[in-house]
């Protein structure tokens, strides 16, 4: 636990109220959150903040967008689920829409990331054993060391961090874990006849915004393809412009088999993920073989055709990477001893510090949050920076000054 910080009597008894009656698998700010507006989010006293989590980029659209929003209340006044036992009538327009929006046969929608990552882990597997013929459960998924794709107990099987499996145990198998950004280590693993597929997020998040070298990413899936061995993306964080580009494999014009996308999807408003892929790979699997309750409900099918049209509508790609550019350079020209290194793509961005003291990152986060940004340290000495995508640049220049003036509180 991490040293009492002191809060507003209000503030305070938020925080006793959940942790008297919640779970305690969190550690959060001390902050209470009651209202968000584009790129700021209100505490219970009415203070004003720049959020630099995003909600773990699933409010790239920025808080209450108002199409989403509007999208969200005229559905939800309609029909807000059918189940898959009967047909709903946004079902099929949302699949049309988001299959053409990015170029795939077909799409299976689920609800949240790690379900998606599951689906697609099991649709590869169907795809290995149908098409491509790997023996009875044999088949093999290559992924990588620092990987972070959720929390089922199937997902933390090939979680390589401590804290995500200890006592969870036992594991499901059929998983080979190899160092990221590693092609020798990808190719060697490839020689294996029974890999069916390579999961990758094409820039690691929790293991602190890791981008891998140039290149790396389109060798990936051409020794991928070479090996008839299926390249999975989990865009769940790097997707929907978050690193400048629609996708983060747009940077290497690399189109993943399997496509998996959550969090932004629905702009931070319900739980909506999804998987793509193309009929030879997603028919594999049949009526009655994979689902979910709430997977194709019509609330989140339009919330998702809307949240997708505004990333378009207000280019917030094109933002991404230019307003991203500009962060890291105005980051670097802070002459802090206790910066370490920057790095990202587009806003997604993360500064390592140089510390003494265990907790500096979380230190350095309190006093953030104190001169109005909330952003979240991961590992001790790492911070995360990932504003909403609609953020001006006098704002996020404003921000650069709430960075540079919170570094002083490490002296
Ligand atoms: C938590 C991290 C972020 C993800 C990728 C799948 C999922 C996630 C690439 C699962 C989820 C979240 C979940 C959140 C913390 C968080 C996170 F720090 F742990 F890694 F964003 F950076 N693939 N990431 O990033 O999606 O099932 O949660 O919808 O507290 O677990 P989900």
């Amino acid at each position: 636990m991490h040293s009492a910080i002191i809060n507003s009597g209000k503030t305070q008894q938020y925080i006793d109220r959940e942790n008297n009656f919640g779970a305690h698998n969190y550690e959060s700010l001390p902050v209470v959150l009651t209202k968000g507006k584009g790129v700021n989010v209100w505490d219970v006293d009415d203070k004003k903040y720049y959020d630099f989590l995003s909600a773990y980029s699933a409010v790239n659209q920025g808080h209450c967008h108002p199409k989403i929003i509007e999208t969200l209340i005229e559905q939800s006044q309609k029909l807000t689920l059918s189940s898959r036992a009967f047909y709903n009538d946004a079902l099929g327009e949302y699949a049309e829409f988001i299959t053409k929006y990015f170029g795939y046969d077909k799409v299976l929608p689920m609800n949240t990331g790690v379900e998606a990552v599951e689906t697609a882990i099991k649709l590869c597997r169907k795809w290995a054993y149908e098409i491509k013929g790997i023996e009875k459960n044999k088949a093999k998924i290559i992924v990588c060391e620092n990987n972070f794709h959720g929390r089922t107990t199937g997902i933390i099987s090939f979680s390589t961090d401590p804290s995500a499996t200890k006592n969870y145990g036992p594991f499901a198998t059929g998983f080979e874990v190899i160092p990221f950004n590693d092609l020798n280590a990808l190719a060697n693993a490839l020689t294996d006849k029974n890999v069916a597929g390579f999961l990758v997020e094409p820039i690691q998040g929790e293991a602190g915004v890791i981008v891998p070298d140039d290149g790396y990413i389109a060798k990936a899936k051409q020794y991928c393809t070479d090996a008839n061995v299926l390249f999975i993306a989990d865009e769940i964080q790097t997707g929907l412009c978050r690193t400048g580009k629609m996708l983060c494999c747009d940077h290497e014009n690399v189109r993943p088999d399997i496509l998996i996308l959550g969090k932004a999807l629905s702009g931070g408003t319900l739980p909506v993920s999804a998987v793509l892929a193309d009929d030879d790979i997603m028919l594999t699997i049949k009526p009655g073989e994979h689902g979910s309750t709430y997977g194709g409900n019509p609330l989140a099918c339009k919330v998702a055709i809307t949240a997708l049209q505004v990333l378009q509508e207000e280019d917030m790609a094109k933002n991404s990477e230019i307003l991203g550019n500009i962060f890291r350079e105005e980051l670097q020209k802070i002459k802090s001893p206790y910066i370490s290194v920057i790095r990202g793509k587009g806003l997604f961005n993360a500064m390592e510090i140089i510390h003494t003291a265990e907790d500096a990152a979380w230190k350095l986060c309190l006093e953030l949050k104190e001169n109005g940004l909330l952003a979240k340290p991961t590992h001790g000495d790492k911070i995360r920076f990932a504003p909403p995508l609609i953020i001006k640049k006098e704002e996020l220049m404003e921000c650069v000054g709430i960075i540079n003036k919170s570094l002083r509180i490490l002296d």
